[in-house]
């Protein structure tokens, strides 16, 4: 068994790319990554040495490479994590999400129809539901939610599923498609809202809270979303949609102050600003279908993940320092400069 997993210098794929390794010591893992500002090798170094493990420098979009790349080592499956997924980026700069995430996709996805497949798997968001009014708790994602986006991201994100969808249906490639709700875990990059709150607490930055925090995301620990992947590869129904999620909905504001009372740090360095255009409200999703039909559930408490989380960034600081202290510094310049 032969796994080409896309995106795995990144945060889940490298998660991913961990657990599959430990799981299944007879597959080969082959990680496909263009090396972005988001994908980091380093974060490899523990399997670089393993030899069920290749990486290989390629963008998606680059036909030639991936049919070459294919040739070589004619993989059984495909787990695509490869994506720009920062949704402020993408109202910075749309483009790059669109070839990204939809021409990219259907690169690999013409590789696997050319080369044959067993399945191609399309790691997807619950940002393609668009949000849920905050008054109506009862409201989930469930996977005949119709799709409604809001962001330049999301919107990239719901093209490629159904761009995966047309696939399947028109050509018959045996696709999944997973729907995952926010991660968080080793490992993140530190401008998502969980690693940028700790990198910036410990250094006794201010805390930059959206407008008034009360946005709510519905969090899961990487780990579980792995595993998740892995049951949908083995178990799951070609042509199908899962949603993932662990019935963890919480206010950002919430998160921040658990941030701030783990860490020993005061609440007062957290500060209010402009908040972000088209921010969704609030994601939760209905993982009823995952659990009743391939037995999943979440195995890590938000309160266990977060401590692990925090106490990973406190013992990996030159992991994400290297990081915020290069091309970064500049990001959020632009991002949080005068905001
Ligand atoms: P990430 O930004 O940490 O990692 C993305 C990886 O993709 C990086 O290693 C980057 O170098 C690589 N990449 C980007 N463009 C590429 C290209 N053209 N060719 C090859 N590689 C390329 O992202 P993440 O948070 O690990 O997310 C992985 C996937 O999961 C994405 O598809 C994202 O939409 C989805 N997702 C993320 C979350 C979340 O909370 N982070 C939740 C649900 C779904
Ligand atoms: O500095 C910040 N301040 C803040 O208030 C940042 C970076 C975020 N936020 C808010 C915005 C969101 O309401 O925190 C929430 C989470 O923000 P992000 O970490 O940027 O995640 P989100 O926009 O919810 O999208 C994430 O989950 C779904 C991932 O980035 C996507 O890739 C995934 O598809």
């Amino acid at each position: 068994m032969t796994i080409l997993v896309t995106g795995g210098a990144g945060f889940i794929g490298s998660n991913f790319i961990f657990h599959m390794l430990a799981k299944y010591p007879d597959y080969r893992i082959v990680c496909l990554d263009k090396l972005t500002y988001a994908g980091n090798l380093s974060t490899l170094a523990s399997v670089m040495d393993n030899p069920s493990f290749r990486f290989v420098k390629l963008d998606i979009c680059d036909r030639q490479g991936v049919y070459r790349l294919f040739e070589e080592e004619h993989p059984n499956m495909v787990v695509n994590f490869a994506a720009e997924s920062h949704v402020d980026r993408s109202i910075e700069n749309p483009e790059v999400f669109l070839q990204t995430n939809i021409l990219g996709t259907q690169v690999l996805m013409d590789a696997c129809r050319k080369y044959g497949i067993d399945r191609f798997h399309q790691v997807s968001t619950d940002e393609v539901y668009g949000d849920l009014p905050l008054d109506q708790p009862d409201l989930f994602f469930t996977e005949d939610t119709p799709i409604h986006t809001s962001s330049p991201y999301s919107a990239s994100k719901a093209g490629a599923d159904l761009l995966v969808l047309a696939y399947h249906r028109t050509f018959g490639l045996p696709v999944t498609i997973s729907r995952c709700s926010n991660n968080y875990g080793p490992y993140q990059f530190p401008e998502k809202l969980i690693p940028l709150m700790i990198a910036n607490a410990l250094n006794d930055k201010p805390l930059p809270v959206y407008g008034q925090g009360l946005n709510v995301r519905d969090w899961l620990y990487v780990e579980d979303h792995c595993i998740a992947i892995d049951l949908i590869l083995h178990r799951g129904r070609v042509g199908q949609v899962y949603n993932i999620g662990g019935h963890n909905e919480m206010r950002n504001i919430d998160i921040v102050k658990i941030i701030c009372a783990a860490l020993g740090k005061s609440e007062s360095l957290i500060t209010h600003v402009t908040d972000r255009k088209g921010h969704d409200m609030r994601y939760a999703i209905d993982p009823a279908k995952i659990h009743n039909q391939l037995g999943w559930l979440p195995e890590t408490k938000f309160a266990d993940g977060i401590r692990k989380t925090i106490r990973w960034y406190l013992d990996n600081r030159e992991w994400w320092e290297e990081i915020i202290s290069g091309e970064y510094r500049n990001y959020y310049e632009r991002m949080y400069g005068g905001r």
